[in-house]
């Protein structure tokens, strides 16, 4: 007779949990315990693989739309009623780590395969999500197939969208046979949660082991060239210089100033920088830079944004270069449904664990999510909160609180 009928709590299991994180680390593992699974490349489709094969062993249908989010879905007693829904992404940053993402998609498997194990029958179905390219390091925008999922993209503007080698997001979609035929979108969600690290420091510094998120920074993300003009560096006097190098660290600098003046929610970083033609006896006549800029506050982002072009502008006369702007990415500060919040609040208090509220700095599946259905993120802590770094690390018995969480709160609403 399994637990659930004898009323024994059900309790997620943290070996096979683990277990599982573990050997979806194996592919694309990096020399430093990381992994590199960049989307939509082949190793993205061999993780996808092996998720997928899970998830038809623990007796779940998959469908795959036509980005390439894949919907893998427990049947309830009435499959009419739109499913409780859970999940995040197994994409991972060039020198990521073995937690981000596959966290939640791997403790929303834990979910059903507990289920299963206690032959509970849920009323509505349950439906877990691995998310199509939420990194945005290969392909912008960031959380592509969640953004898609709910309205956000076109589906023709993002399957050809391309990298930096030109390659089509539709054509790599079919290249790793992730090229659904679902529509995108365009159906009924009960309810989402959201298991994450943390990726900051603040759970360990408190010493809590789970976070009940409130809500999201706000981000804007761009690409700017500068452009001035390749010169010899020998005979080339330095006031008629036109030097786009030069000139780019005025406003990369301001990026990071702009922060600290919008502390302390404030976020500026430029993470990658490219020079043309990259020779030292040239001066620079191109340079390109990312830049994300964060902030808690609608206003303090808008302000922030307003003050990245106001730099833009002024370097642009003062270095006789041109400076281009281009937005890649956006979405405002986002508050999580207070009923789904105390969701998990009760759901940590229900597991004896400690908790406290906490606001996540980092973008995630969950944002976009909110715009369509009542949502909640659960975080714990990874270790020193690193994260986008190979090093990252969670202890095994905080993600299986995460996952007791996440089942606590995903349970009532999946028997409503
Ligand atoms: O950038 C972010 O916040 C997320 O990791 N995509
Ligand atoms: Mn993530
Ligand atoms: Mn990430
Ligand atoms: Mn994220």
């Amino acid at each position: 007779m399994s637990s659930a009928l004898l009323d024994l709590p059900v309790k997620i299991s943290s070996e096979r949990l683990y277990q599982s994180l573990m050997d979806l680390a194996k592919i694309g593992a990096t020399s430093k315990g990381g992994n590199c699974r960049l989307a939509l490349t082949p190793l993205d489709g061999q993780g996808r693989d092996l998720v997928t094969a899970w998830m038809r062993e623990a007796g779940m249908t998959i469908t795959v739309d036509q980005v390439g989010n894949i919907f893998a879905r427990r049947a309830g007693k009435d499959n009419e009623l739109p499913p409780i829904m859970t999940g995040s992404h197994i994409d991972t940053q060039p020198t990521g780590g073995k937690f981000d993402g596959c966290f939640g998609v791997l403790a929303g498997l834990e979910v059903v395969r507990t289920l299963n194990d206690h032959d509970i029958e849920t009323n509505a179905p349950i439906e877990v999500v691995i998310w199509t390219n939420e990194e945005g390091t290969r392909f912008v925008p960031v959380m592509m197939g969640s953004g898609a999922f709910v309205g956000k993209f076109k589906l023709e503007d993002i399957l050809n969208t391309t990298d930096k080698d030109g390659k089509r997001v539709g054509d790599e979609l079919k290249a790793i046979g992730y090229d659904g035929k679902a529509p995108v979108g365009g159906r009924a969600v009960g309810a989402y949660f959201e298991a994450h690290i943390e990726q900051g420091p603040i759970l360990e510094h408190e010493n809590k082991v789970i976070g009940v998120v409130t809500g999201s920074l706000g981000l804007r993300w761009y690409d700017v060239t500068v452009t001035g003009m390749e010169m010899h560096a020998g005979p080339t006097p330095m006031p008629i210089r036109q030097d786009a190098l030069y000139a780019a660290t005025f406003i990369m600098q301001d990026v990071i100033q702009n922060a600290l003046d919008h502390a302390p929610h404030g976020r500026g970083t430029v993470g990658s920088a490219t020079v043309h033609p990259s020779s030292r006896n040239v001066i620079p006549g191109k340079v390109t830079f990312t830049v994300d800029i964060r902030h808690e506050n609608a206003d303090q982002l808008r302000a922030m944004h307003e003050r990245l072009l106001a730099t833009c502008s002024s370097i642009e006369k003062s270095h006789n270069v041109t400076v281009r702007v281009e937005e890649v990415s956006y979405f405002p500060p986002t508050p999580f449904d207070p009923t789904m919040v105390n969701a998990v609040r009760e759901a940590a208090k229900s597991s004896d664990l400690s908790y406290m509220d906490i606001v996540t700095g980092a973008g995630h599946d969950a944002v976009y999510m909110a715009s369509v259905t009542p949502t909640a993120m659960i975080f714990v802590p990874c270790k020193d909160g690193v994260s986008h770094n190979e090093i990252e690390d969670a202890k095994p018995e905080d993600l299986a609180a995460g996952a007791q969480v996440l089942y606590e709160a995903m349970l009532p609403r999946a028997m409503l």
